[in-house]
């Protein structure tokens, strides 16, 4: 197999060691950069078994400083707290304009449904809407409009667990769905479920996703990471599907911790070098990066043959 993601040496890059407040696994963080840091918003499990978010800065993005106190928590009061009454998971950042946009998982006893938070500076975090019913996970918002409207991928909970797109003139109304791409038995690693990771990073050639897909062994699911190139007018039409998966967990730090055998991610950087960091949580325990070239991440994707549905 060829490889195309170099995993950094001295991963685990955060652990619950690194993060200045009690907690016991720190894992899934949304990634960005903010005048000139990288951020990473990370799921950070509090000793209540529940998560919230906090904040690591970076000069070169793989050594963080986190700040002393989560920045968004579930919320107490309002609409959104008999939906977050278990935690907040799963961050997605995208960047629109001067506003950055959050997609989270909101997790309660209702199922798990899909929020939207935003934030202009890192410090103050301001919810949006809650913009699925139950039970989604996975949405990521593309970086533009599409055809003048706000795009995303989503992945509802039900069915065959694939990837869907919707769009939305607003951001808090969601319509068009429309199923993309669905699990593939050709494939053993993505045999099971698959569902959006980073949001789509832009390229020459389209929009370069970066998916998780799920097969069930003996021991469990495993979780790895496999990526697909869509057309950069109409992300509907699928241009390629790597054969092969781009990331599996295969170090202990991926392979023991709260879920063994997992990788997952919720956010990648694209660096004007044509590398792209991807960072992504070890067995949903600790932090970690792997870096590639996005022009091989799009070759393996051209030259696939998965078919989509
Ligand atoms: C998924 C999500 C992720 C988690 C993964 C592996 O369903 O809950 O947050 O990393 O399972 O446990």
């Amino acid at each position: 197999m060829r490889i195309v993601c170099k995993k950094y040496e001295k991963n685990p890059i955060l652990t619950k060691e690194d993060i200045p407040y009690p907690c016991d696994a720190v894992y899934n963080a949304a990634a960005t950069k903010y005048k000139g840091k990288y951020i990473l918003l990370l799921r950070t499990l509090l000793l209540n078994g529940n998560c919230v978010f906090g904040l690591g800065e970076s000069d070169d993005g793989y050594n963080f400083i986190v700040r002393p106190k989560p920045v968004m928590v579930p919320a107490t009061t309002g609409p959104f707290a008999m939906y977050e009454s278990k935690g907040i998971e799963d961050p997605r950042i995208t960047k629109f304009g001067d506003i950055y946009y959050i997609f989270y998982s909101c997790y309660s006893g209702h199922g798990m449904r899909i929020g939207l938070a935003k934030t202009k500076d890192f410090k103050k975090f301001e919810r949006v809407a809650m913009t699925t019913t139950i039970d989604y996970r996975n949405s990521v918002l593309f970086p533009k409009k599409i055809k003048g409207k706000y795009c995303r991928f989503e992945r509802p909970n039900v069915g065959r667990h694939g990837i869907w797109i919707s769009y939305s003139p607003d951001l808090i109304h969601w319509g068009e769905q429309d199923l993309l791409m669905l699990p593939y038995g050709g494939h053993i690693w993505e045999d099971h479920k698959i569902g959006a990771g980073a949001p789509p990073i832009e390229t020459k050639k389209g929009w370069l996703s970066i998916y998780h897909g799920v097969t069930w062994t003996m021991d469990g699911m495993t979780y790895r990471l496999g990526c697909a190139l869509h057309d950069l007018k109409n992300p509907n039409k699928i241009l390629g599907i790597a054969d092969q998966f781009i990331l599996g967990p295969d170090e202990v730090y991926e392979r023991v911790g709260y879920v063994h055998n997992v990788v997952f991610t919720c956010g990648a950087i694209p660096e004007p070098d044509g590398t792209v960091k991807i960072y992504y949580g070890g067995a949903d325990t600790v932090m970690c990066v792997a870096t590639a070239e996005i022009d091989d991440l799009i070759d393996i994707c051209l030259k696939g043959k998965r078919p989509p549905l």
